[in-house]
């Protein structure tokens, strides 16, 4: 018997999809992906999910919308290797931080990258539509320009009080990263959990990956790169970068 497809919808490079793109490859789930435009993905993702957030997954002819209930789920369906602790304690803490960063962490760094999106997209044409052709590209470049105003507004960008906001939130969840692996590898336990996973993805728009679902579409803005430095140094960002390297397996596709 053939197993039944999954099929991931998803932006790419967004952090949240990368979640579920690390979940899969963790869990090596051969699966397909629909990869959509921020903006003219509304219709196909509320269809699918009644709501228009990505990721969405299509798993045993369910529509699963949200990382965490996403990951909850492969988890149920392939238990080993685990992202969730074996330990009730441990798996309760890697849980409460997956929905404290989701919450907050997630939201604050996207508000920081689009800060650099809205006076650059060229970039993020190229880098949500890099499977596009180029003249899609070019008349979402367009598309960007007109709904510019709007983009930045979702995004939190517009209040300068919300940007410097964004800020104290990733400073505090570095801080406490960085208290929380003075002593130890991971945040919670011995092993890599989703813990780590949603810390890492979620750090993944302050900081320059290599991995090939998250690698930058060059050429990268100088004011890109000058955010990235901003940030560089800041101990939790090799740390994640070494979360990335060491526990992000090579998708299974
Ligand atoms: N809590 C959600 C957040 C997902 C989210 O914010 N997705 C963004 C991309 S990073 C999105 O699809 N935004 C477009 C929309 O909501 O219409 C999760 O964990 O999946």
């Amino acid at each position: 018997m053939t197993e039944p497809t999954i099929i991931l919808h998803q932006f790419r490079a967004s952090h949240f999809n990368d979640k579920v793109r690390w979940a899969l490859a963790f869990k090596g789930l051969v699966h397909q992906r629909n990869t959509l435009l921020p903006g003219p993905h509304q219709g196909t993702i509320r269809k699918l999910s009644g709501q228009t957030s990505t990721p969405v997954l299509e798993l045993d002819g369910r529509a699963i919308a949200g990382s965490a209930a996403i990951i909850d789920a492969l988890e149920q369906r392939v238990p080993s290797p685990a992202l969730y602790p074996a330990d009730t304690k441990e798996r309760q803490d890697a849980l409460d931080i997956q929905s404290r960063f989701d919450r907050d962490l997630g939201p604050a760094t996207r508000t920081i990258v689009f800060t650099v999106f809205v006076n650059e997209l060229g970039y993020p044409a190229r880098t949500f539509g890099g499977e596009a052709s180029a003249v899609q590209r070019g008349v979402y470049r367009l598309v960007l320009s007109l709904v510019k105003p709007m983009m930045a507004k979702t995004n939190g960008v517009t209040d300068p009080e919300n940007v410097k906001h964004c800020s104290v939130i990733t400073q505090q969840a570095l801080d406490w990263i960085a208290e929380r692996t003075a002593q130890q590898k991971f945040l919670v336990g011995e092993s890599f959990s989703v813990a780590d996973l949603t810390a890492a993805a979620l750090l993944s728009p302050i900081m320059q990956l290599e991995h090939p679902d998250m690698r930058p579409a060059a050429p990268v803005p100088a004011a890109l790169e000058a955010m990235w430095s901003e940030w560089k140094n800041h101990p939790p960002i090799h740390w994640a970068k070494g979360i990335y390297r060491d526990h992000r397996p090579a998708d299974a596709r």
